[in-house]
């Protein structure tokens, strides 16, 4: 029994964590002496974005381990479209069906946190962005946010339950500060005791003025920036107070004085701000970012071709045309010349073929970003 309200891996391994409705209907099938062999596609109709980034397939694999389908699916990272198929998966209904409450969980959840923080990188052009919004989501999830978030191309996370392979970066909050007679006694303290690799980002809000915080936190000599998480309630006109905060850095020769801004930081505030800051704490706007609404739906039974209303029936693949247009086509039909297919097998009979790769998923997601920024 979990001392939290979650659900253990292996109640998610073995189907359990699943609607009400795919047990009973599956019990319903198995009286039935039913057990079609069924293609499953995974798509989405639509989302409040002009491009999807793909993750979770890692979980979703680890999730079907053992379970007698194949599944073809686009690598984690990939650029995908609404009505574009980014998995399927084959096999008789009744081994895998309990599974998509699960599947789908892994799948909208993780892409929508690699979708904003693409989007939200993207804003930020050269500007750092890091990941800060694990406090805004339950804890049993903080790898996943952070995975997605480093796989959508921010430039480290805050969490240290993060995977290996990627920056774990944060600065101090007010209560650090708070706990000091001055902020001076804090930032001096936190230099005094901090490794040499932590970068000395100096909190400049907690009780006075943003300028004369960063002026007296610059004039210490070890700060590499300064970060103003202001209240909501003194954001009369940010630009004008990180204009102010610039022009009193420069003119008293602290130029090499960064500025982290951080505190409610959406993709809109990165387009505002990103000539006059060089680095964005980012919580909600990529933690609580809407999930990709994929659905898993049926596109063949038995070898026929045949969808509910609403989706395009039969098994399909996902075409990379040369100068980058894209094409879904029936698996059967002939690829244009050129086309690379993007579908790929993950998995042969329970078995997974090839493995996820984080750090290649989030290069493709940094060339896709390179790719537009340079078309832009
Ligand atoms: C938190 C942190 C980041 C915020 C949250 C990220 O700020 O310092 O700035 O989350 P958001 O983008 O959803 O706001 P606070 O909790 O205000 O302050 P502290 O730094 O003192 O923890």
């Amino acid at each position: 029994m979990s001392r939290f309200h979650i659900v253990d891996d292996d109640t998610i391994a073995r189907g359990e964590c699943t609607d009400i409705y795919f047990a009973r209907c599956e019990e319903v099938l198995a009286k039935e002496g039913k057990n079609p062999l069924v293609t499953m596609e995974v798509t989405t109709v639509g989302m409040p974005y002009d491009r999807g980034v793909f993750c979770g397939l890692d979980d979703a694999v680890a999730l079907l381990e053992g379970v007698p389908v194949d599944v073809e699916a686009m690598p984690e990272g990939s650029v995908f479209l609404p009505r574009e198929p980014v998995m399927r998966i084959t096999g008789r209904y009744r081994d895998f069906g309990r599974y998509e409450t699960a599947l789908l969980g892994f799948l909208c959840h993780a892409s929508g946190i690699a979708t904003a923080a693409a989007h939200v990188k993207e804003a930020a052009g050269d500007c750092k962005v890091y990941s800060f919004g694990s406090r805004r989501q339950h804890p049993a999830i903080a790898q996943m946010i952070e995975r997605s978030a480093w796989i959508g191309g921010v430039d480290g996370v805050s969490n240290t339950t993060a995977p290996e392979g990627m920056p774990i970066v944060g600065t101090m909050p007010h209560a650090f500060v708070m706990c000091h007679a001055t902020p001076e006694e804090a930032w001096t303290a936190f230099d005094r005791h901090s490794a040499l690799d932590v970068p000395r980002l100096m909190l400049c809000d907690t009780f006075g003025d943003e300028k004369e915080e960063c002026l007296k936190a610059a004039e210490l000599g070890f700060t590499g920036a300064v970060r103003l998480d202001t209240p909501r309630s003194r954001r009369g006109n940010m630009r004008a107070i990180l204009e102010e905060v610039r022009w009193e850095l420069d003119s008293h020769g602290h130029e090499d004085v960064g500025i982290f801004l951080s505190g409610g930081v959406t993709r809109e505030d990165i387009r505002a701000y990103r000539d006059l800051v060089d680095a964005f704490g980012v919580g909600g706007a990529i933690a609580n970012a809407p999930v990709i609404d994929f659905s898993l739906d049926i596109v063949e039974i038995e070898g026929k071709s045949c969808a509910k209303r609403g989706k395009w029936s039969g098994v399909k693949q996902v075409y990379l045309l040369p100068g980058g247009a894209r094409v879904i086509l029936p698996t059967g039909a002939h690829a244009p010349e050129g086309a690379v297919p993007l579908l790929k097998p993950v998995m042969r009979h329970g078995q997974a073929v090839g493995h996820t790769d984080m750090a290649k998923a989030r290069a493709r997601v940094l060339a896709d970003l390179a790719e537009r920024a340079q078309s832009a």
